[in-house]
């Protein structure tokens, strides 16, 4: 094989240098070997499968390792604008097929460990998976950074690198139980630790002015963030960008020797857990204000040490003379949610106390700076902190965010004017950052009073009293004492005082986008309605994608290989439109059988992993469909042997997932699938036709194995509530055929593969307030077809446990939630017989095979690439760059330049 020379133009050091990608299998196979013997993890005698990861991983690394750094150093030297991704998640998934997948190193390093006895597969499946995200936000971050590198823009992502990452899920009869998951007890290959990239990252303290009059902020507790640089290789391009994942110690110092030698040991190294504890895991259980206060630790680490990060960079790149105007024309923060939205404050901080710039300039230096992307609309799901716990932890943060609040209160009444008292009121209430706090002085008389607050509240609420009652506890406790006095009064508890993050990313960022088209729509006219009319101009749409390359063409070689072969090249994978050319050989039927074979494959691979994980063996001929079908196995029950056979086409239903610790109904799920699969997979007179799957422990590797498999995929949200959904896009785009509502991107999948590849069933939207309306007011009766499931199910078939719980939340019985919030039984007929026209269509396997290649073919929109030029273009407002690549002579080669 040619081995190419990667150098730089006009940096000496390298060119006089040059930096070899190892591209043989020999040469492969002997730095494997290299690391085997150098990479103090294993013992020398041995050369087995996890020393062959380790070894190989490191292989790998040094290949990214020298792409890394020629990427930072041209960007160094050109100095382009460049965004920054701050996520709380990022739900990377195993690195090394993809890197050598991406460095298009997948043959040497077959053939490399081959002659070393191993294969390729079984040494990437020793990587353990990191899941430092709980889901498809954190995967979204992931997709994104690999298109962002393969399509050569100047990018870094910014995380927490999580000690423990989501939880490892364990399946007993009494169903989900959690259990640490330790992805770093062999050490992370992949990751460099930056000993000389660090901040200080500081907690509670007070404000004081500086000798210039100036605010500064002296923290009560500091903490050391450190740097962890993770390579991001892109796809047929040198360009390799960073992950920047931040890890917290203690200062150096803070480690108690006094009280350790006198025998105190815990509280000797007590300041250095208090700082490690802050990336001990992902969402830290935030029930206890413990657990509040360090989920906003962890939040405001991320920011600080990020933004700190970057300024510093900023400075460097601006060489002797810094003019902060243009830190936002080299600088883009997006914001994953508003789990980063400290970033404005934090941003805002750094400018005025530490660089001396005015309130006006950096204002609006950090509008033009960040944006935020919204990913639900719930209600409840619109994050909120207490002020009180704020103004404890971060007392200057909490000064600028009332001050943002002030000017936004002044645009308030200056766009509704006073004329209208109830319709100003009404606006302040919906649309100011702080809730329940009463209005900043200056407008305290030109609006309304505040209205009086009844004498016993008043009186006993003390917001700065040190106790860890809540306000509530508290007056309940006064008044029980005022009643033993005889005194009865009706005491209405003061609302807590929040600060909502949302309306704060809003205000302070120059967009907000949503995440699909109607889920933009429903943030457009309905969250965030009030601040559209304010700043129209300010929201957005990015319709989410996934990467084409892990999830079609790693993850389904099989298929990919077909693809390849049909369109004629394998520019597909960076260009996706091309997947549109299979459309016309959708009838085809040599294409169809290859395609039908490669399926075939794929589900073989999940009969094993079915087989390994749950013990049970499904018939890899059935339909592989993921979600329950109760309704199927009582009517299925009803029937005869012949009947049955005749009505129904043999499924194997898979469900995966993880219920959040604290998240008991999604745990009864858990526990209720579990329980319908023990009772159907045993009963000798469904056999094959219907079997009901939990593959235990969920994650991007088993997405890798069961999303090539599947035949039918189930996304059934009720309409609206699903922003996106990102893995309806990988499915279709795997040739599964998705049957499901009209609710998030399903709405555009649809549109993109034709309604007649399409299963639509339930009801829009735009009627779902007034259903729940009926609903509540007992208007419509649930179908009969959904009582008779529900009589099913109590009847013990499935065991002694009656599931009250579950079905009563569909009832909304006292004790059991909002009746039927998700109106199940409304939708639950027209899925039935959507469920019909399935089997109808699978029965027939040309028309279902020419279904499946159409949705191969419709699903150009769904990769990130796509989704990532229009990030790129529409918010911001960043370049593709791409790192000149040199011939073996050392010359410019003008036809090597990545696209
Ligand atoms: C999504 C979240 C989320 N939306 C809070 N919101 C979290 C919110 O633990 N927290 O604090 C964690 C996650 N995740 C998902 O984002 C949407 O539900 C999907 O529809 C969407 O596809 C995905 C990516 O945009």
């Amino acid at each position: 094989a040619r081995i190419r020379t990667w150098r730089l133009l006009s940096v000496k050091s390298i060119s006089t240098n040059p930096k070899t990608l190892v591209t043989d299998s020999e040469q492969v196979a002997s730095s494997i070997k290299h690391h085997s013997e150098f990479t103090p993890l294993f013992s020398p005698e041995k050369f087995e499968l996890p020393k062959a990861f380790f070894a190989t991983a490191q292989s790998v690394r040094d290949a990214l390792i020298v792409n890394w750094n020629a990427t930072y150093e041209y960007y160094n030297r050109v100095n382009p604008k460049q965004a920054y991704y701050l996520s709380m998640e990022f739900l990377q998934g195993r690195a090394l097929s993809n890197a050598v997948g991406n460095l298009g190193l997948t043959g040497a390093y077959g053939d490399a460990l081959k002659s070393l006895g191993f294969e390729l597969e079984s040494v990437a499946g020793q990587e353990p998976d990191p899941a430092l995200g709980n889901g498809g936000l954190g995967r979204l971050a992931s997709c994104f950074l690999d298109s962002l590198a393969t399509l050569n823009y100047p990018a870094w992502g910014y995380g927490l690198r999580y000690k423990y990452g989501l939880f490892k899920q364990i399946i007993t009869k009494d169903g989900q139980e959690e259990a640490a998951e330790d992805w770093l007890e062999l050490s992370n290959p992949w990751e460099i630790v930056r000993n000389d990239v660090s901040y200080p990252v500081k907690f509670y303290g007070k404000v004081v002015f500086g000798s210039d009059g100036k605010k500064r902020w002296i923290g009560g507790e500091d903490v050391v963030a450190v740097a962890y640089d993770v390579p991001i290789p892109g796809y047929k391009t040198k360009t390799t960008i960073n992950l920047r994942l931040w890890s917290t110690k203690a200062p150096s110092g803070d480690f108690d020797l006094s009280s350790y030698n006198s025998g105190k040991h815990t509280e000797a190294a007590e300041a250095l857990f208090n700082a490690e504890k802050i990336c001990y895991v992902l969402y830290p259980g935030d029930e206890s204000d413990e657990g509040k206060a360090l989920r906003l630790k962890q939040q405001y680490t991320l920011c600080s040490a990020s933004l700190q990060d970057i300024v510093a960079r900023f400075e460097t790149r601006s060489g002797g003379s810094v003019n902060w105007e243009e830190f936002p024309e080299k600088v883009a923060v997006q914001m994953n949610d508003t789990h980063p939205t400290l970033c404005i404050p934090e941003l805002m901080r750094i400018l005025m106390d530490l660089k001396g710039l005015s309130w006006e300039d950096a204002w609006r230096i950090t509008q033009r700076t960040v944006a935020y992307t919204n990913h639900t609309v719930l209600p409840e799901a619109l994050e909120k902190w207490s002020l009180e716990l704020m103004e404890k932890l971060l007392p200057r943060h909490v000064e600028i965010i009332e001050k943002i609040d002030e000017e936004l209160v002044s645009t308030i009444v200056s766009e509704y004017g006073t004329e209208n008292p109830d319709l100003l009121k009404e606006k302040l209430k919906a649309m100011r950052i702080l809730e329940n706090v009463e209005l900043p002085s200056a407008f305290a008389d030109v609006i309304v009073k505040p209205e009086s607050k009844p004498a016993i509240a008043e009186k006993t609420v003390d917001q700065t009293k040190d106790s860890k009652e809540d306000a509530q506890t508290v007056v309940k406790k006064e008044v029980e004492e005022e009643e033993t006095a005889g005194v009865i009064a009706e005491v209405i508890p003061e609302p807590p005082k929040m600060v909502r993050m949302a309306n704060l990313a809003v205000v302070g960022g120059h967009a907000v986008n949503g995440v699909a088209e109607i889920h933009s729509e429903i943030v457009k006219t309905d969250v965030f309605n009030d601040f559209v009319k304010l700043w129209p101009d300010k929201f957005q749409n990015k319709t989410n994608g996934v990467t084409p390359r892990r999830w079609i063409r790693f993850c389904n070689p099989y298929l990919s290989d077909i693809i390849t072969n049909w369109i004629g090249t394998e520019d597909w994978v960076l260009n996706t439109e091309k997947l549109a050319e299979l459309r016309k050989f959708a009838d085809d039927e040599d294409l169809q059988s290859e395609w039908r074979a490669a399926k075939k494959k794929n589900k073989l691979k999940v009969v094993s992993l079915i087989k390994e994980r749950t013990g049970y063996t499904v018939n890899p001929d059935a339909m592989f469909d993921i979600q329950i079908k109760l309704y199927r196995y009582k009517k299925m029950k009803e029937m005869s042997a012949s009947e049955r056979k005749k009505a129904f086409v043999p499924r194997v239903c898979i469900f995966g997932g993880k219920a959040f610790a604290t998240y008991v109904q999604a745990k009864r799920i858990v526990k209720f699938i579990t329980d319908v699969g023990s009772t159907i997979n045993h009963d000798p007179e469904i056999g094959d036709l219907l079997k009901v799957i939990f593959v235990p422990d969920y994650n991007v590797s088993v997405a890798e194995l069961l999303i090539p498999a599947s035949e039918l995929s189930q996304h059934i949200s009720t309409a609206g509530m699903e922003a996106s959904g990102t893995s309806n896009m990988k499915f279709s785009m795997n040739g599964c055929i998705l049957i499901g509502t009209l609710d998030g991107a399903n709405v555009e999948i649809r549109e993109e593969v034709g309604e007649e590849n399409f299963f639509l069933f339930g009801a829009k939207a735009d009627e779902i307030v007034d259903l729940r309306k009926e609903r509540a007011e007992g208007k419509f009766v649930p179908d009969p077809s959904f009582e008779e499931v529900k009589q099913f199910v109590r009847s013990g078939v499935f065991g002694s446990n009656k599931y009250d719980e579950l079905i009563g939340s569909l009832e909304g019985n006292e004790g059991f939630g909002r009746a039927d919030y998700f109106l199940v039984g409304k939708d639950f007929p027209s899925y039935v017989e959507c469920q019909e026209k399935v089997d109808k269509a699978y029965r027939d396997q040309k028309r279902w095979t020419r279904m499946s290649i159409l949705n191969t073919a419709g699903s150009s929109k769904f990769s990130s690439d796509r989704t990532i030029h229009e990030y790129a273009k529409d918010i911001w407002n960043i370049k593709q760059s791409t790192l000149q690549r040199l011939d073996a002579s050392g010359q410019p080669d003008p036809d090597d330049i990545a696209p």
